[in-house]
């Protein structure tokens, strides 16, 4: 029998599951989340702005578009990503999406759906960070039913013109390239909108409580050109977006363990020292069965994970695979967040706790990349075969 004592943040050993490569860069990002990112991130989230002086050293890791085979990509395998993800929102969910959006809603349609000519140009400059994309999907009239999208495009001579407006943008404001997808008479197709195209604007989202260190926007068409040669000619109809949102929801699943492990660690120190009713307050029924529960979700959490990352790897995922980690992963972390938040009291209000910072931000990510109802509902239609979303 073991006599070592169990890390508390990982119960189960799953770094033993992990092959040696994964190890590696499962620590080398955490090293630069320690030292580069977590110094940052409460000021960032304090005064609402992402910290873009972070993008460097994410892509000198290597980080944006790590599951890529060439163009100046890492070509890592799918735990890889997720591990990058995980140890990334351990600093901050803002700072996991940004790069979530990068690598798997603008660089992922781009090597999935686009010409040689389009990832030549994009996949590169975005792997060094050079360039940054965003991805406008959601709408201002409901984003759980993207099929019901009013933006169009419609063709003029080799052009196309489209008109609508897009909302909730994650890098809307910064990005040198928006992959819009839009209805045409020939179904729902991508776009590349470049920011200085003639009739395209975007806003910025302000005053959030949450992802506070993550730019938030809003994009306009009034009568963009784009020319054919910047659509994806690879995909006209839903699939397009919605398989990149799988690839993004698969490292959300990865990323909100890193939340919950940051919660988890603040309240296990902080237990040991706060004194009340003369013990600290880690020696009591109530706090260890609470810190228990948030080391058994974690524990199921970074399980389901593990093994969605080698279906994925075998290429055998499903979709509803995803929303039941996605729909249980971010639950778990929120939960986790919250009780994180009133077990430090009075001190768990202060900014000087990542738990407030972690919890608000959760409540995008539970919210983005499909609602919970969504993901329950996707899972409920694979066991029953009904579609019950209308
Ligand atoms: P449905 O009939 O189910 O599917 C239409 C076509 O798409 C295929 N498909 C998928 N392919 C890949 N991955 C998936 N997850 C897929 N789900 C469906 C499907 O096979 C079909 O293909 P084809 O070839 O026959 O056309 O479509 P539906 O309209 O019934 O979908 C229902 C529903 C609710 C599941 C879907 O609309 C949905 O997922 N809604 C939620 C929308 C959402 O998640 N939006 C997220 C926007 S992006 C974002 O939030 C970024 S946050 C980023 C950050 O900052 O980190
Ligand atoms: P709605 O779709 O209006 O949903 C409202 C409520 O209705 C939810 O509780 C939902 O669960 C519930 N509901 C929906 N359908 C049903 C049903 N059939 N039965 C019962 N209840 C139902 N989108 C992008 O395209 N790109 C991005 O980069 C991006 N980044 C984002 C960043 C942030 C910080 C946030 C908050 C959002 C972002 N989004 C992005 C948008 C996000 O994907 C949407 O907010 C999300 O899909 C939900 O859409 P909605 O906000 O319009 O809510």
């Amino acid at each position: 029998m073991a006599s070592q004592k169990l890390d508390p943040l990982d119960l189960f050993d799953i770094d033993s599951e992990l092959a040696e490569d994964e190890q590696m860069v499962r620590d080398t990002v955490a090293r630069f989340v320690d030292e580069q990112a977590i110094p940052l991130m409460r000021e960032a989230f304090e005064q609402h702005h992402f910290p873009r002086e972070l993008i460097t050293g994410v892509a000198e890791l290597g980080l944006l578009g790590s599951s890529i085979d060439g163009y100046d990509c890492a070509g890592l395998n799918s735990v890889c990503y997720g591990l990058i993800c995980q140890q990334l929102e351990r600093g901050d969910s803002g700072l996991r999406s940004f790069v979530s959006v990068q690598s798997s809603l603008v660089m992922y349609p781009i090597h999935a759906f686009g010409s040689e000519e389009q990832k030549s140009r994009w996949l590169p400059a975005m792997a060094r960070g050079e360039a940054i994309g965003c991805f406008g999907l959601t709408e201002p009239h409901g984003g759980s039913d993207p099929a019901n999208m009013k933006t169009h495009a419609k063709r003029d001579g080799n052009d196309w013109v489209l008109n609508g407006a897009k909302m909730w943008i994650t890098n809307a404001t910064i990005a040198d390239v928006a992959v819009v997808w839009a209805q045409t008479d020939e179904g729902i197709k991508g776009f590349l909108v470049e920011k200085d195209m003639p009739g395209f604007t975007t806003q910025e989202i302000e005053n959030k409580f949450s992802l506070r260190a993550s730019v938030t926007g809003a994009l306009f068409f009034d009568d963009v050109r784009v020319p054919e040669a910047s659509v994806l000619p690879g995909v006209s109809s839903l699939r397009g977006p919605l398989s990149c949102l799988t690839q993004a929801r698969y490292g959300i699943t990865w990323g909100v363990i890193g939340a919950a492990q940051a919660c988890l660690q603040e309240v296990l120190a902080y237990t040991e020292d706060r004194v009340l009713f003369g013990k600290p307050l880690s020696h009591t029924q109530a706090i260890q069965i609470r810190l228990a529960d948030m080391a058994r979700r974690i524990t199921t959490a970074q399980l389901l994970s593990l093994r969605l990352g080698r279906i994925k790897d075998n290429g055998e995922l499903s979709p509803s695979q995803v929303s039941l980690a996605k729909w249980n992963n971010c639950r778990a972390a929120i939960d986790i967040a919250r009780d994180a938040r009133d077990i430090l009291g009075g001190s768990g209000i202060s900014a000087e706790y990542c738990s407030i910072r972690h919890m608000l931000n959760l409540e995008s990510v539970i919210t983005y990349e499909g609602t919970e109802t969504v993901h329950q509902l996707s899972v409920g239609r694979e066991l029953t075969g009904i579609n019950a979303f209308g």
